[in-house]
């Protein structure tokens, strides 16, 4: 495990204690051991857990030292697995309430005695919650709506997320002897920001051994469906994948129809038609002629198609990608042959908006300029949270010049072959001034600047704010324009066609911020928004080394809002990118 993972590991020890009502001190001192841990970097870490002198880093006793070097060598704890185990499961879907911790949800254990989510929203129907000391009726309020928003977010899953589960799979069904190709497909392969189910198309010579190693995966809590080529099973965590097995000479048909999505498939099918064709999951046929779709493929009068650009090519069409199948225009494109060339990870070479140790980011600089370098960009900008945002430990103007002055000392020094931009993330006060002034901000490279507190404003208020902020001079790009996190909380009341608007006039930048909760500015604004001159940055907003792979979720949503490599500033290199900052100030 890396120190970012044990220090969470922590963490939830204490969170899981406290639920337990165990001694507090106990508590704080998980807490505060993982804390500790955040500051200390990875290689050091291992090198005192080698030589056994953990216990010499000040407010880490022997317990946790144990645990952590536990952690470390074998990525789980014992201790947690029991301590897990001895508290009630509804409880710890409490938890994921937003607004409970561990104080208020043992209250509401011991007080009302509630073990799961059902008796809690009871209890908070009928006033119990309310009456109790430390609650009332607003935080009752604010309960009632984190569980029904639970049931209406709980049935999708971040695309990171489904992903992070999709790649295993598709690796062991391949790994099996009977299979000669396979994919997932669905709104995964399409790059859409949450998922449904996961979506498996696999082409074996034989079904049986297939569907028996996807039923009996580990990791699978129900197998809801189970047939002769296909199979349905439900995963600890509740996402459901599909997998259906055909015949080799079916599975480009396959794979494109179960991609989806249904418009496109709808638009295609219309086309196939128009062209004598039928087209459906197998195969492609004359449309005319005795039998159904199935039996005609099966007879092999249709067309064989080794990959989806032949099948494409049939219907006079360009390869469309994946990203783009939604129905929204790519078919027209694709026959014009005026699709876009998309975007591609291997097209960025760096990126603005990330944290460190400084504020509310888990790495520190040094440690991001080295995962920066790892995945070879050119250029890493730095921009930790301004002061206003106290609860991030947002940097004060000494502490911003500190920083400042530690990144012209490494550029200087050269000891990463990545430069490192110097820059904030600059909060955007309610009447949509700056947090820093702007001689303050004429000392950094560039400013993000975003919005993180006073949601509530009424939509002109909100739009207002923003314009205002972005017609100051010293700011390079707007941070997560919207303020959604999917599957938790709804953007803000704004108006993203003016801000665009005024970006496009102001020459301002609006980032695409990456981390795969957010995915803001939506992909469904940028094709038109680029067609009008608007320029993108893919920022991965990094709290930690790992987080810079967010860009992959981000260029996931570029494709989607048909950008290209053009449209994306993060693509240029780094002479280029320093001239257009250089441009701007
Ligand atoms: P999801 O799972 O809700 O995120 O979205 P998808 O797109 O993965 O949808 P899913 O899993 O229900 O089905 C996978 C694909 O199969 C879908 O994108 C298109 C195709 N498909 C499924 N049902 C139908 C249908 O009734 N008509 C058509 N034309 N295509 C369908
Ligand atoms: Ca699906
Ligand atoms: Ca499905
Ligand atoms: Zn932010």
């Amino acid at each position: 495990m890396t120190k970012n993972e044990i220090a969470d590991t922590l963490n939830e020890i204490a969170t899981l204690l406290e639920l337990k009502g165990e001694n507090p001190f106990k508590v704080r001192a998980y807490q505060a051991g993982a804390r500790t841990l955040e500051a200390v970097e990875e290689d050091q870490l291992a090198a005192l857990i080698a030589e056994g002198r953990l216990e010499s880093i000040k407010g880490i006793g022997e317990a946790l030292a144990q645990k952590i070097a536990e952690l470390h060598a074998t990525g789980r704890l014992e201790f947690l697995a029991k301590l897990k185990a001895s508290v009630e499961p509804g409880l710890l879907q409490m938890l994921e309430v937003p607004g409970l911790g561990p104080k208020k949800i043992k209250v509401l254990h011991e007080k009302l005695g509630l073990k799961t989510l059902a008796e809690l929203a009871a209890a908070c129907g009928d006033g119990r919650v309310a009456a109790l000391d430390g609650f009332g009726e607003k935080s009752q309020q604010k309960i009632l709506e984190g569980i029904r928003n639970r049931e209406a977010y709980g049935k999708r899953h971040l695309w990171w997320d489904a992903a992070a589960v999709a790649e295993p799979i598709v690796a062991g069904l391949r790994a099996l002897p009977p299979v000669s190709r396979a994919e997932s497909a669905g709104s995964l392969r399409r790059g859409l920001e949450t998922v449904g189910d996961l979506d498996f198309l696999v082409a074996a010579d034989e079904v049986g051994p297939v569907v028996a190693w996807f039923c009996a995966q580990a990791g699978v809590k129900e197998v809801t469906a189970r047939g002769e080529t296909k199979a349905s099973v439900r995963f600890e965590g509740g996402l459901q994948a599909d997998l259906r097995i055909v015949p080799a000479d079916q599975f480009v048909f396959a794979l494109h129809h179960f991609t989806g999505s249904k418009d496109h498939n709808v638009q295609l099918r219309q086309r196939a038609l128009a062209r004598g064709l039928s087209m459906s999951e197998w195969g492609l046929v004359p449309a005319a002629g005795e039998g159904t779709a199935k039996e005609k493929a099966e007879r092999r009068e249709g067309l064989k198609a080794e990959s989806e650009k032949e099948l494409f090519a049939a219907l006079g069409l360009h390869f469309i990608p994946p990203e783009l199948r939604e129905g929204l225009g790519e078919i027209e494109a694709a026959e014009a042959g005026e699709l876009p060339r998309l975007v591609e990870l291997g097209d960025l070479r760096g990126a603005w908006h990330n944290h460190t140790t400084a504020s509310d980011g888990r790495n520190t600089l040094a440690e991001m300029a080295a995962a920066a370098e790892a995945l070879g960009w050119e250029y890493l900008g730095i921009a930790d949270h301004s002061k206003s945002s106290y609860q991030a430990r947002g940097l004060d103007e000494a502490r911003l010049a500190a920083q400042v002055a530690e990144i012209h000392a490494l550029n200087a020094a050269k000891k990463f072959t990545t430069h490192i931009f110097t820059g904030t993330e600059c909060d955007i006060l309610p009447d949509g001034r700056l947090d820093f002034d702007d001689g303050v901000l004429a000392t950094l490279d560039y400013v993000v600047a975003s919005v993180h507190n006073a949601f509530t404003q009424d939509e002109e208020t909100m739009t207002a704010r923003l314009i205002r902020a972005l017609e100051n001079p010293r700011v390079t790009m707007l941070g997560h324009l919207s303020g959604r996190l999917l599957l938790r909380r709804e953007a803000y009341r704004v108006n993203a066609g003016k801000v665009i608007d005024a970006a496009i006039a102001h020459g301002v930048v609006i980032e695409l911020n990456a981390s795969p909760q957010r995915l803001d500015l939506d992909w469904r604004h940028w094709r038109r928004a680029a067609e009008r001159g608007l320029l993108c940055a893919i920022n991965p907003d990094a709290h930690d080394t790992a987080g810079l792979e967010y860009v992959r979720t981000g260029v996931n949503a570029a494709r989607k809002g048909w950008l290209t490599r053009e449209a994306v500033l993060n693509t240029r290199p780094l002479a280029a990118v320093k001239a257009w900052l250089q441009a701007r100030r």
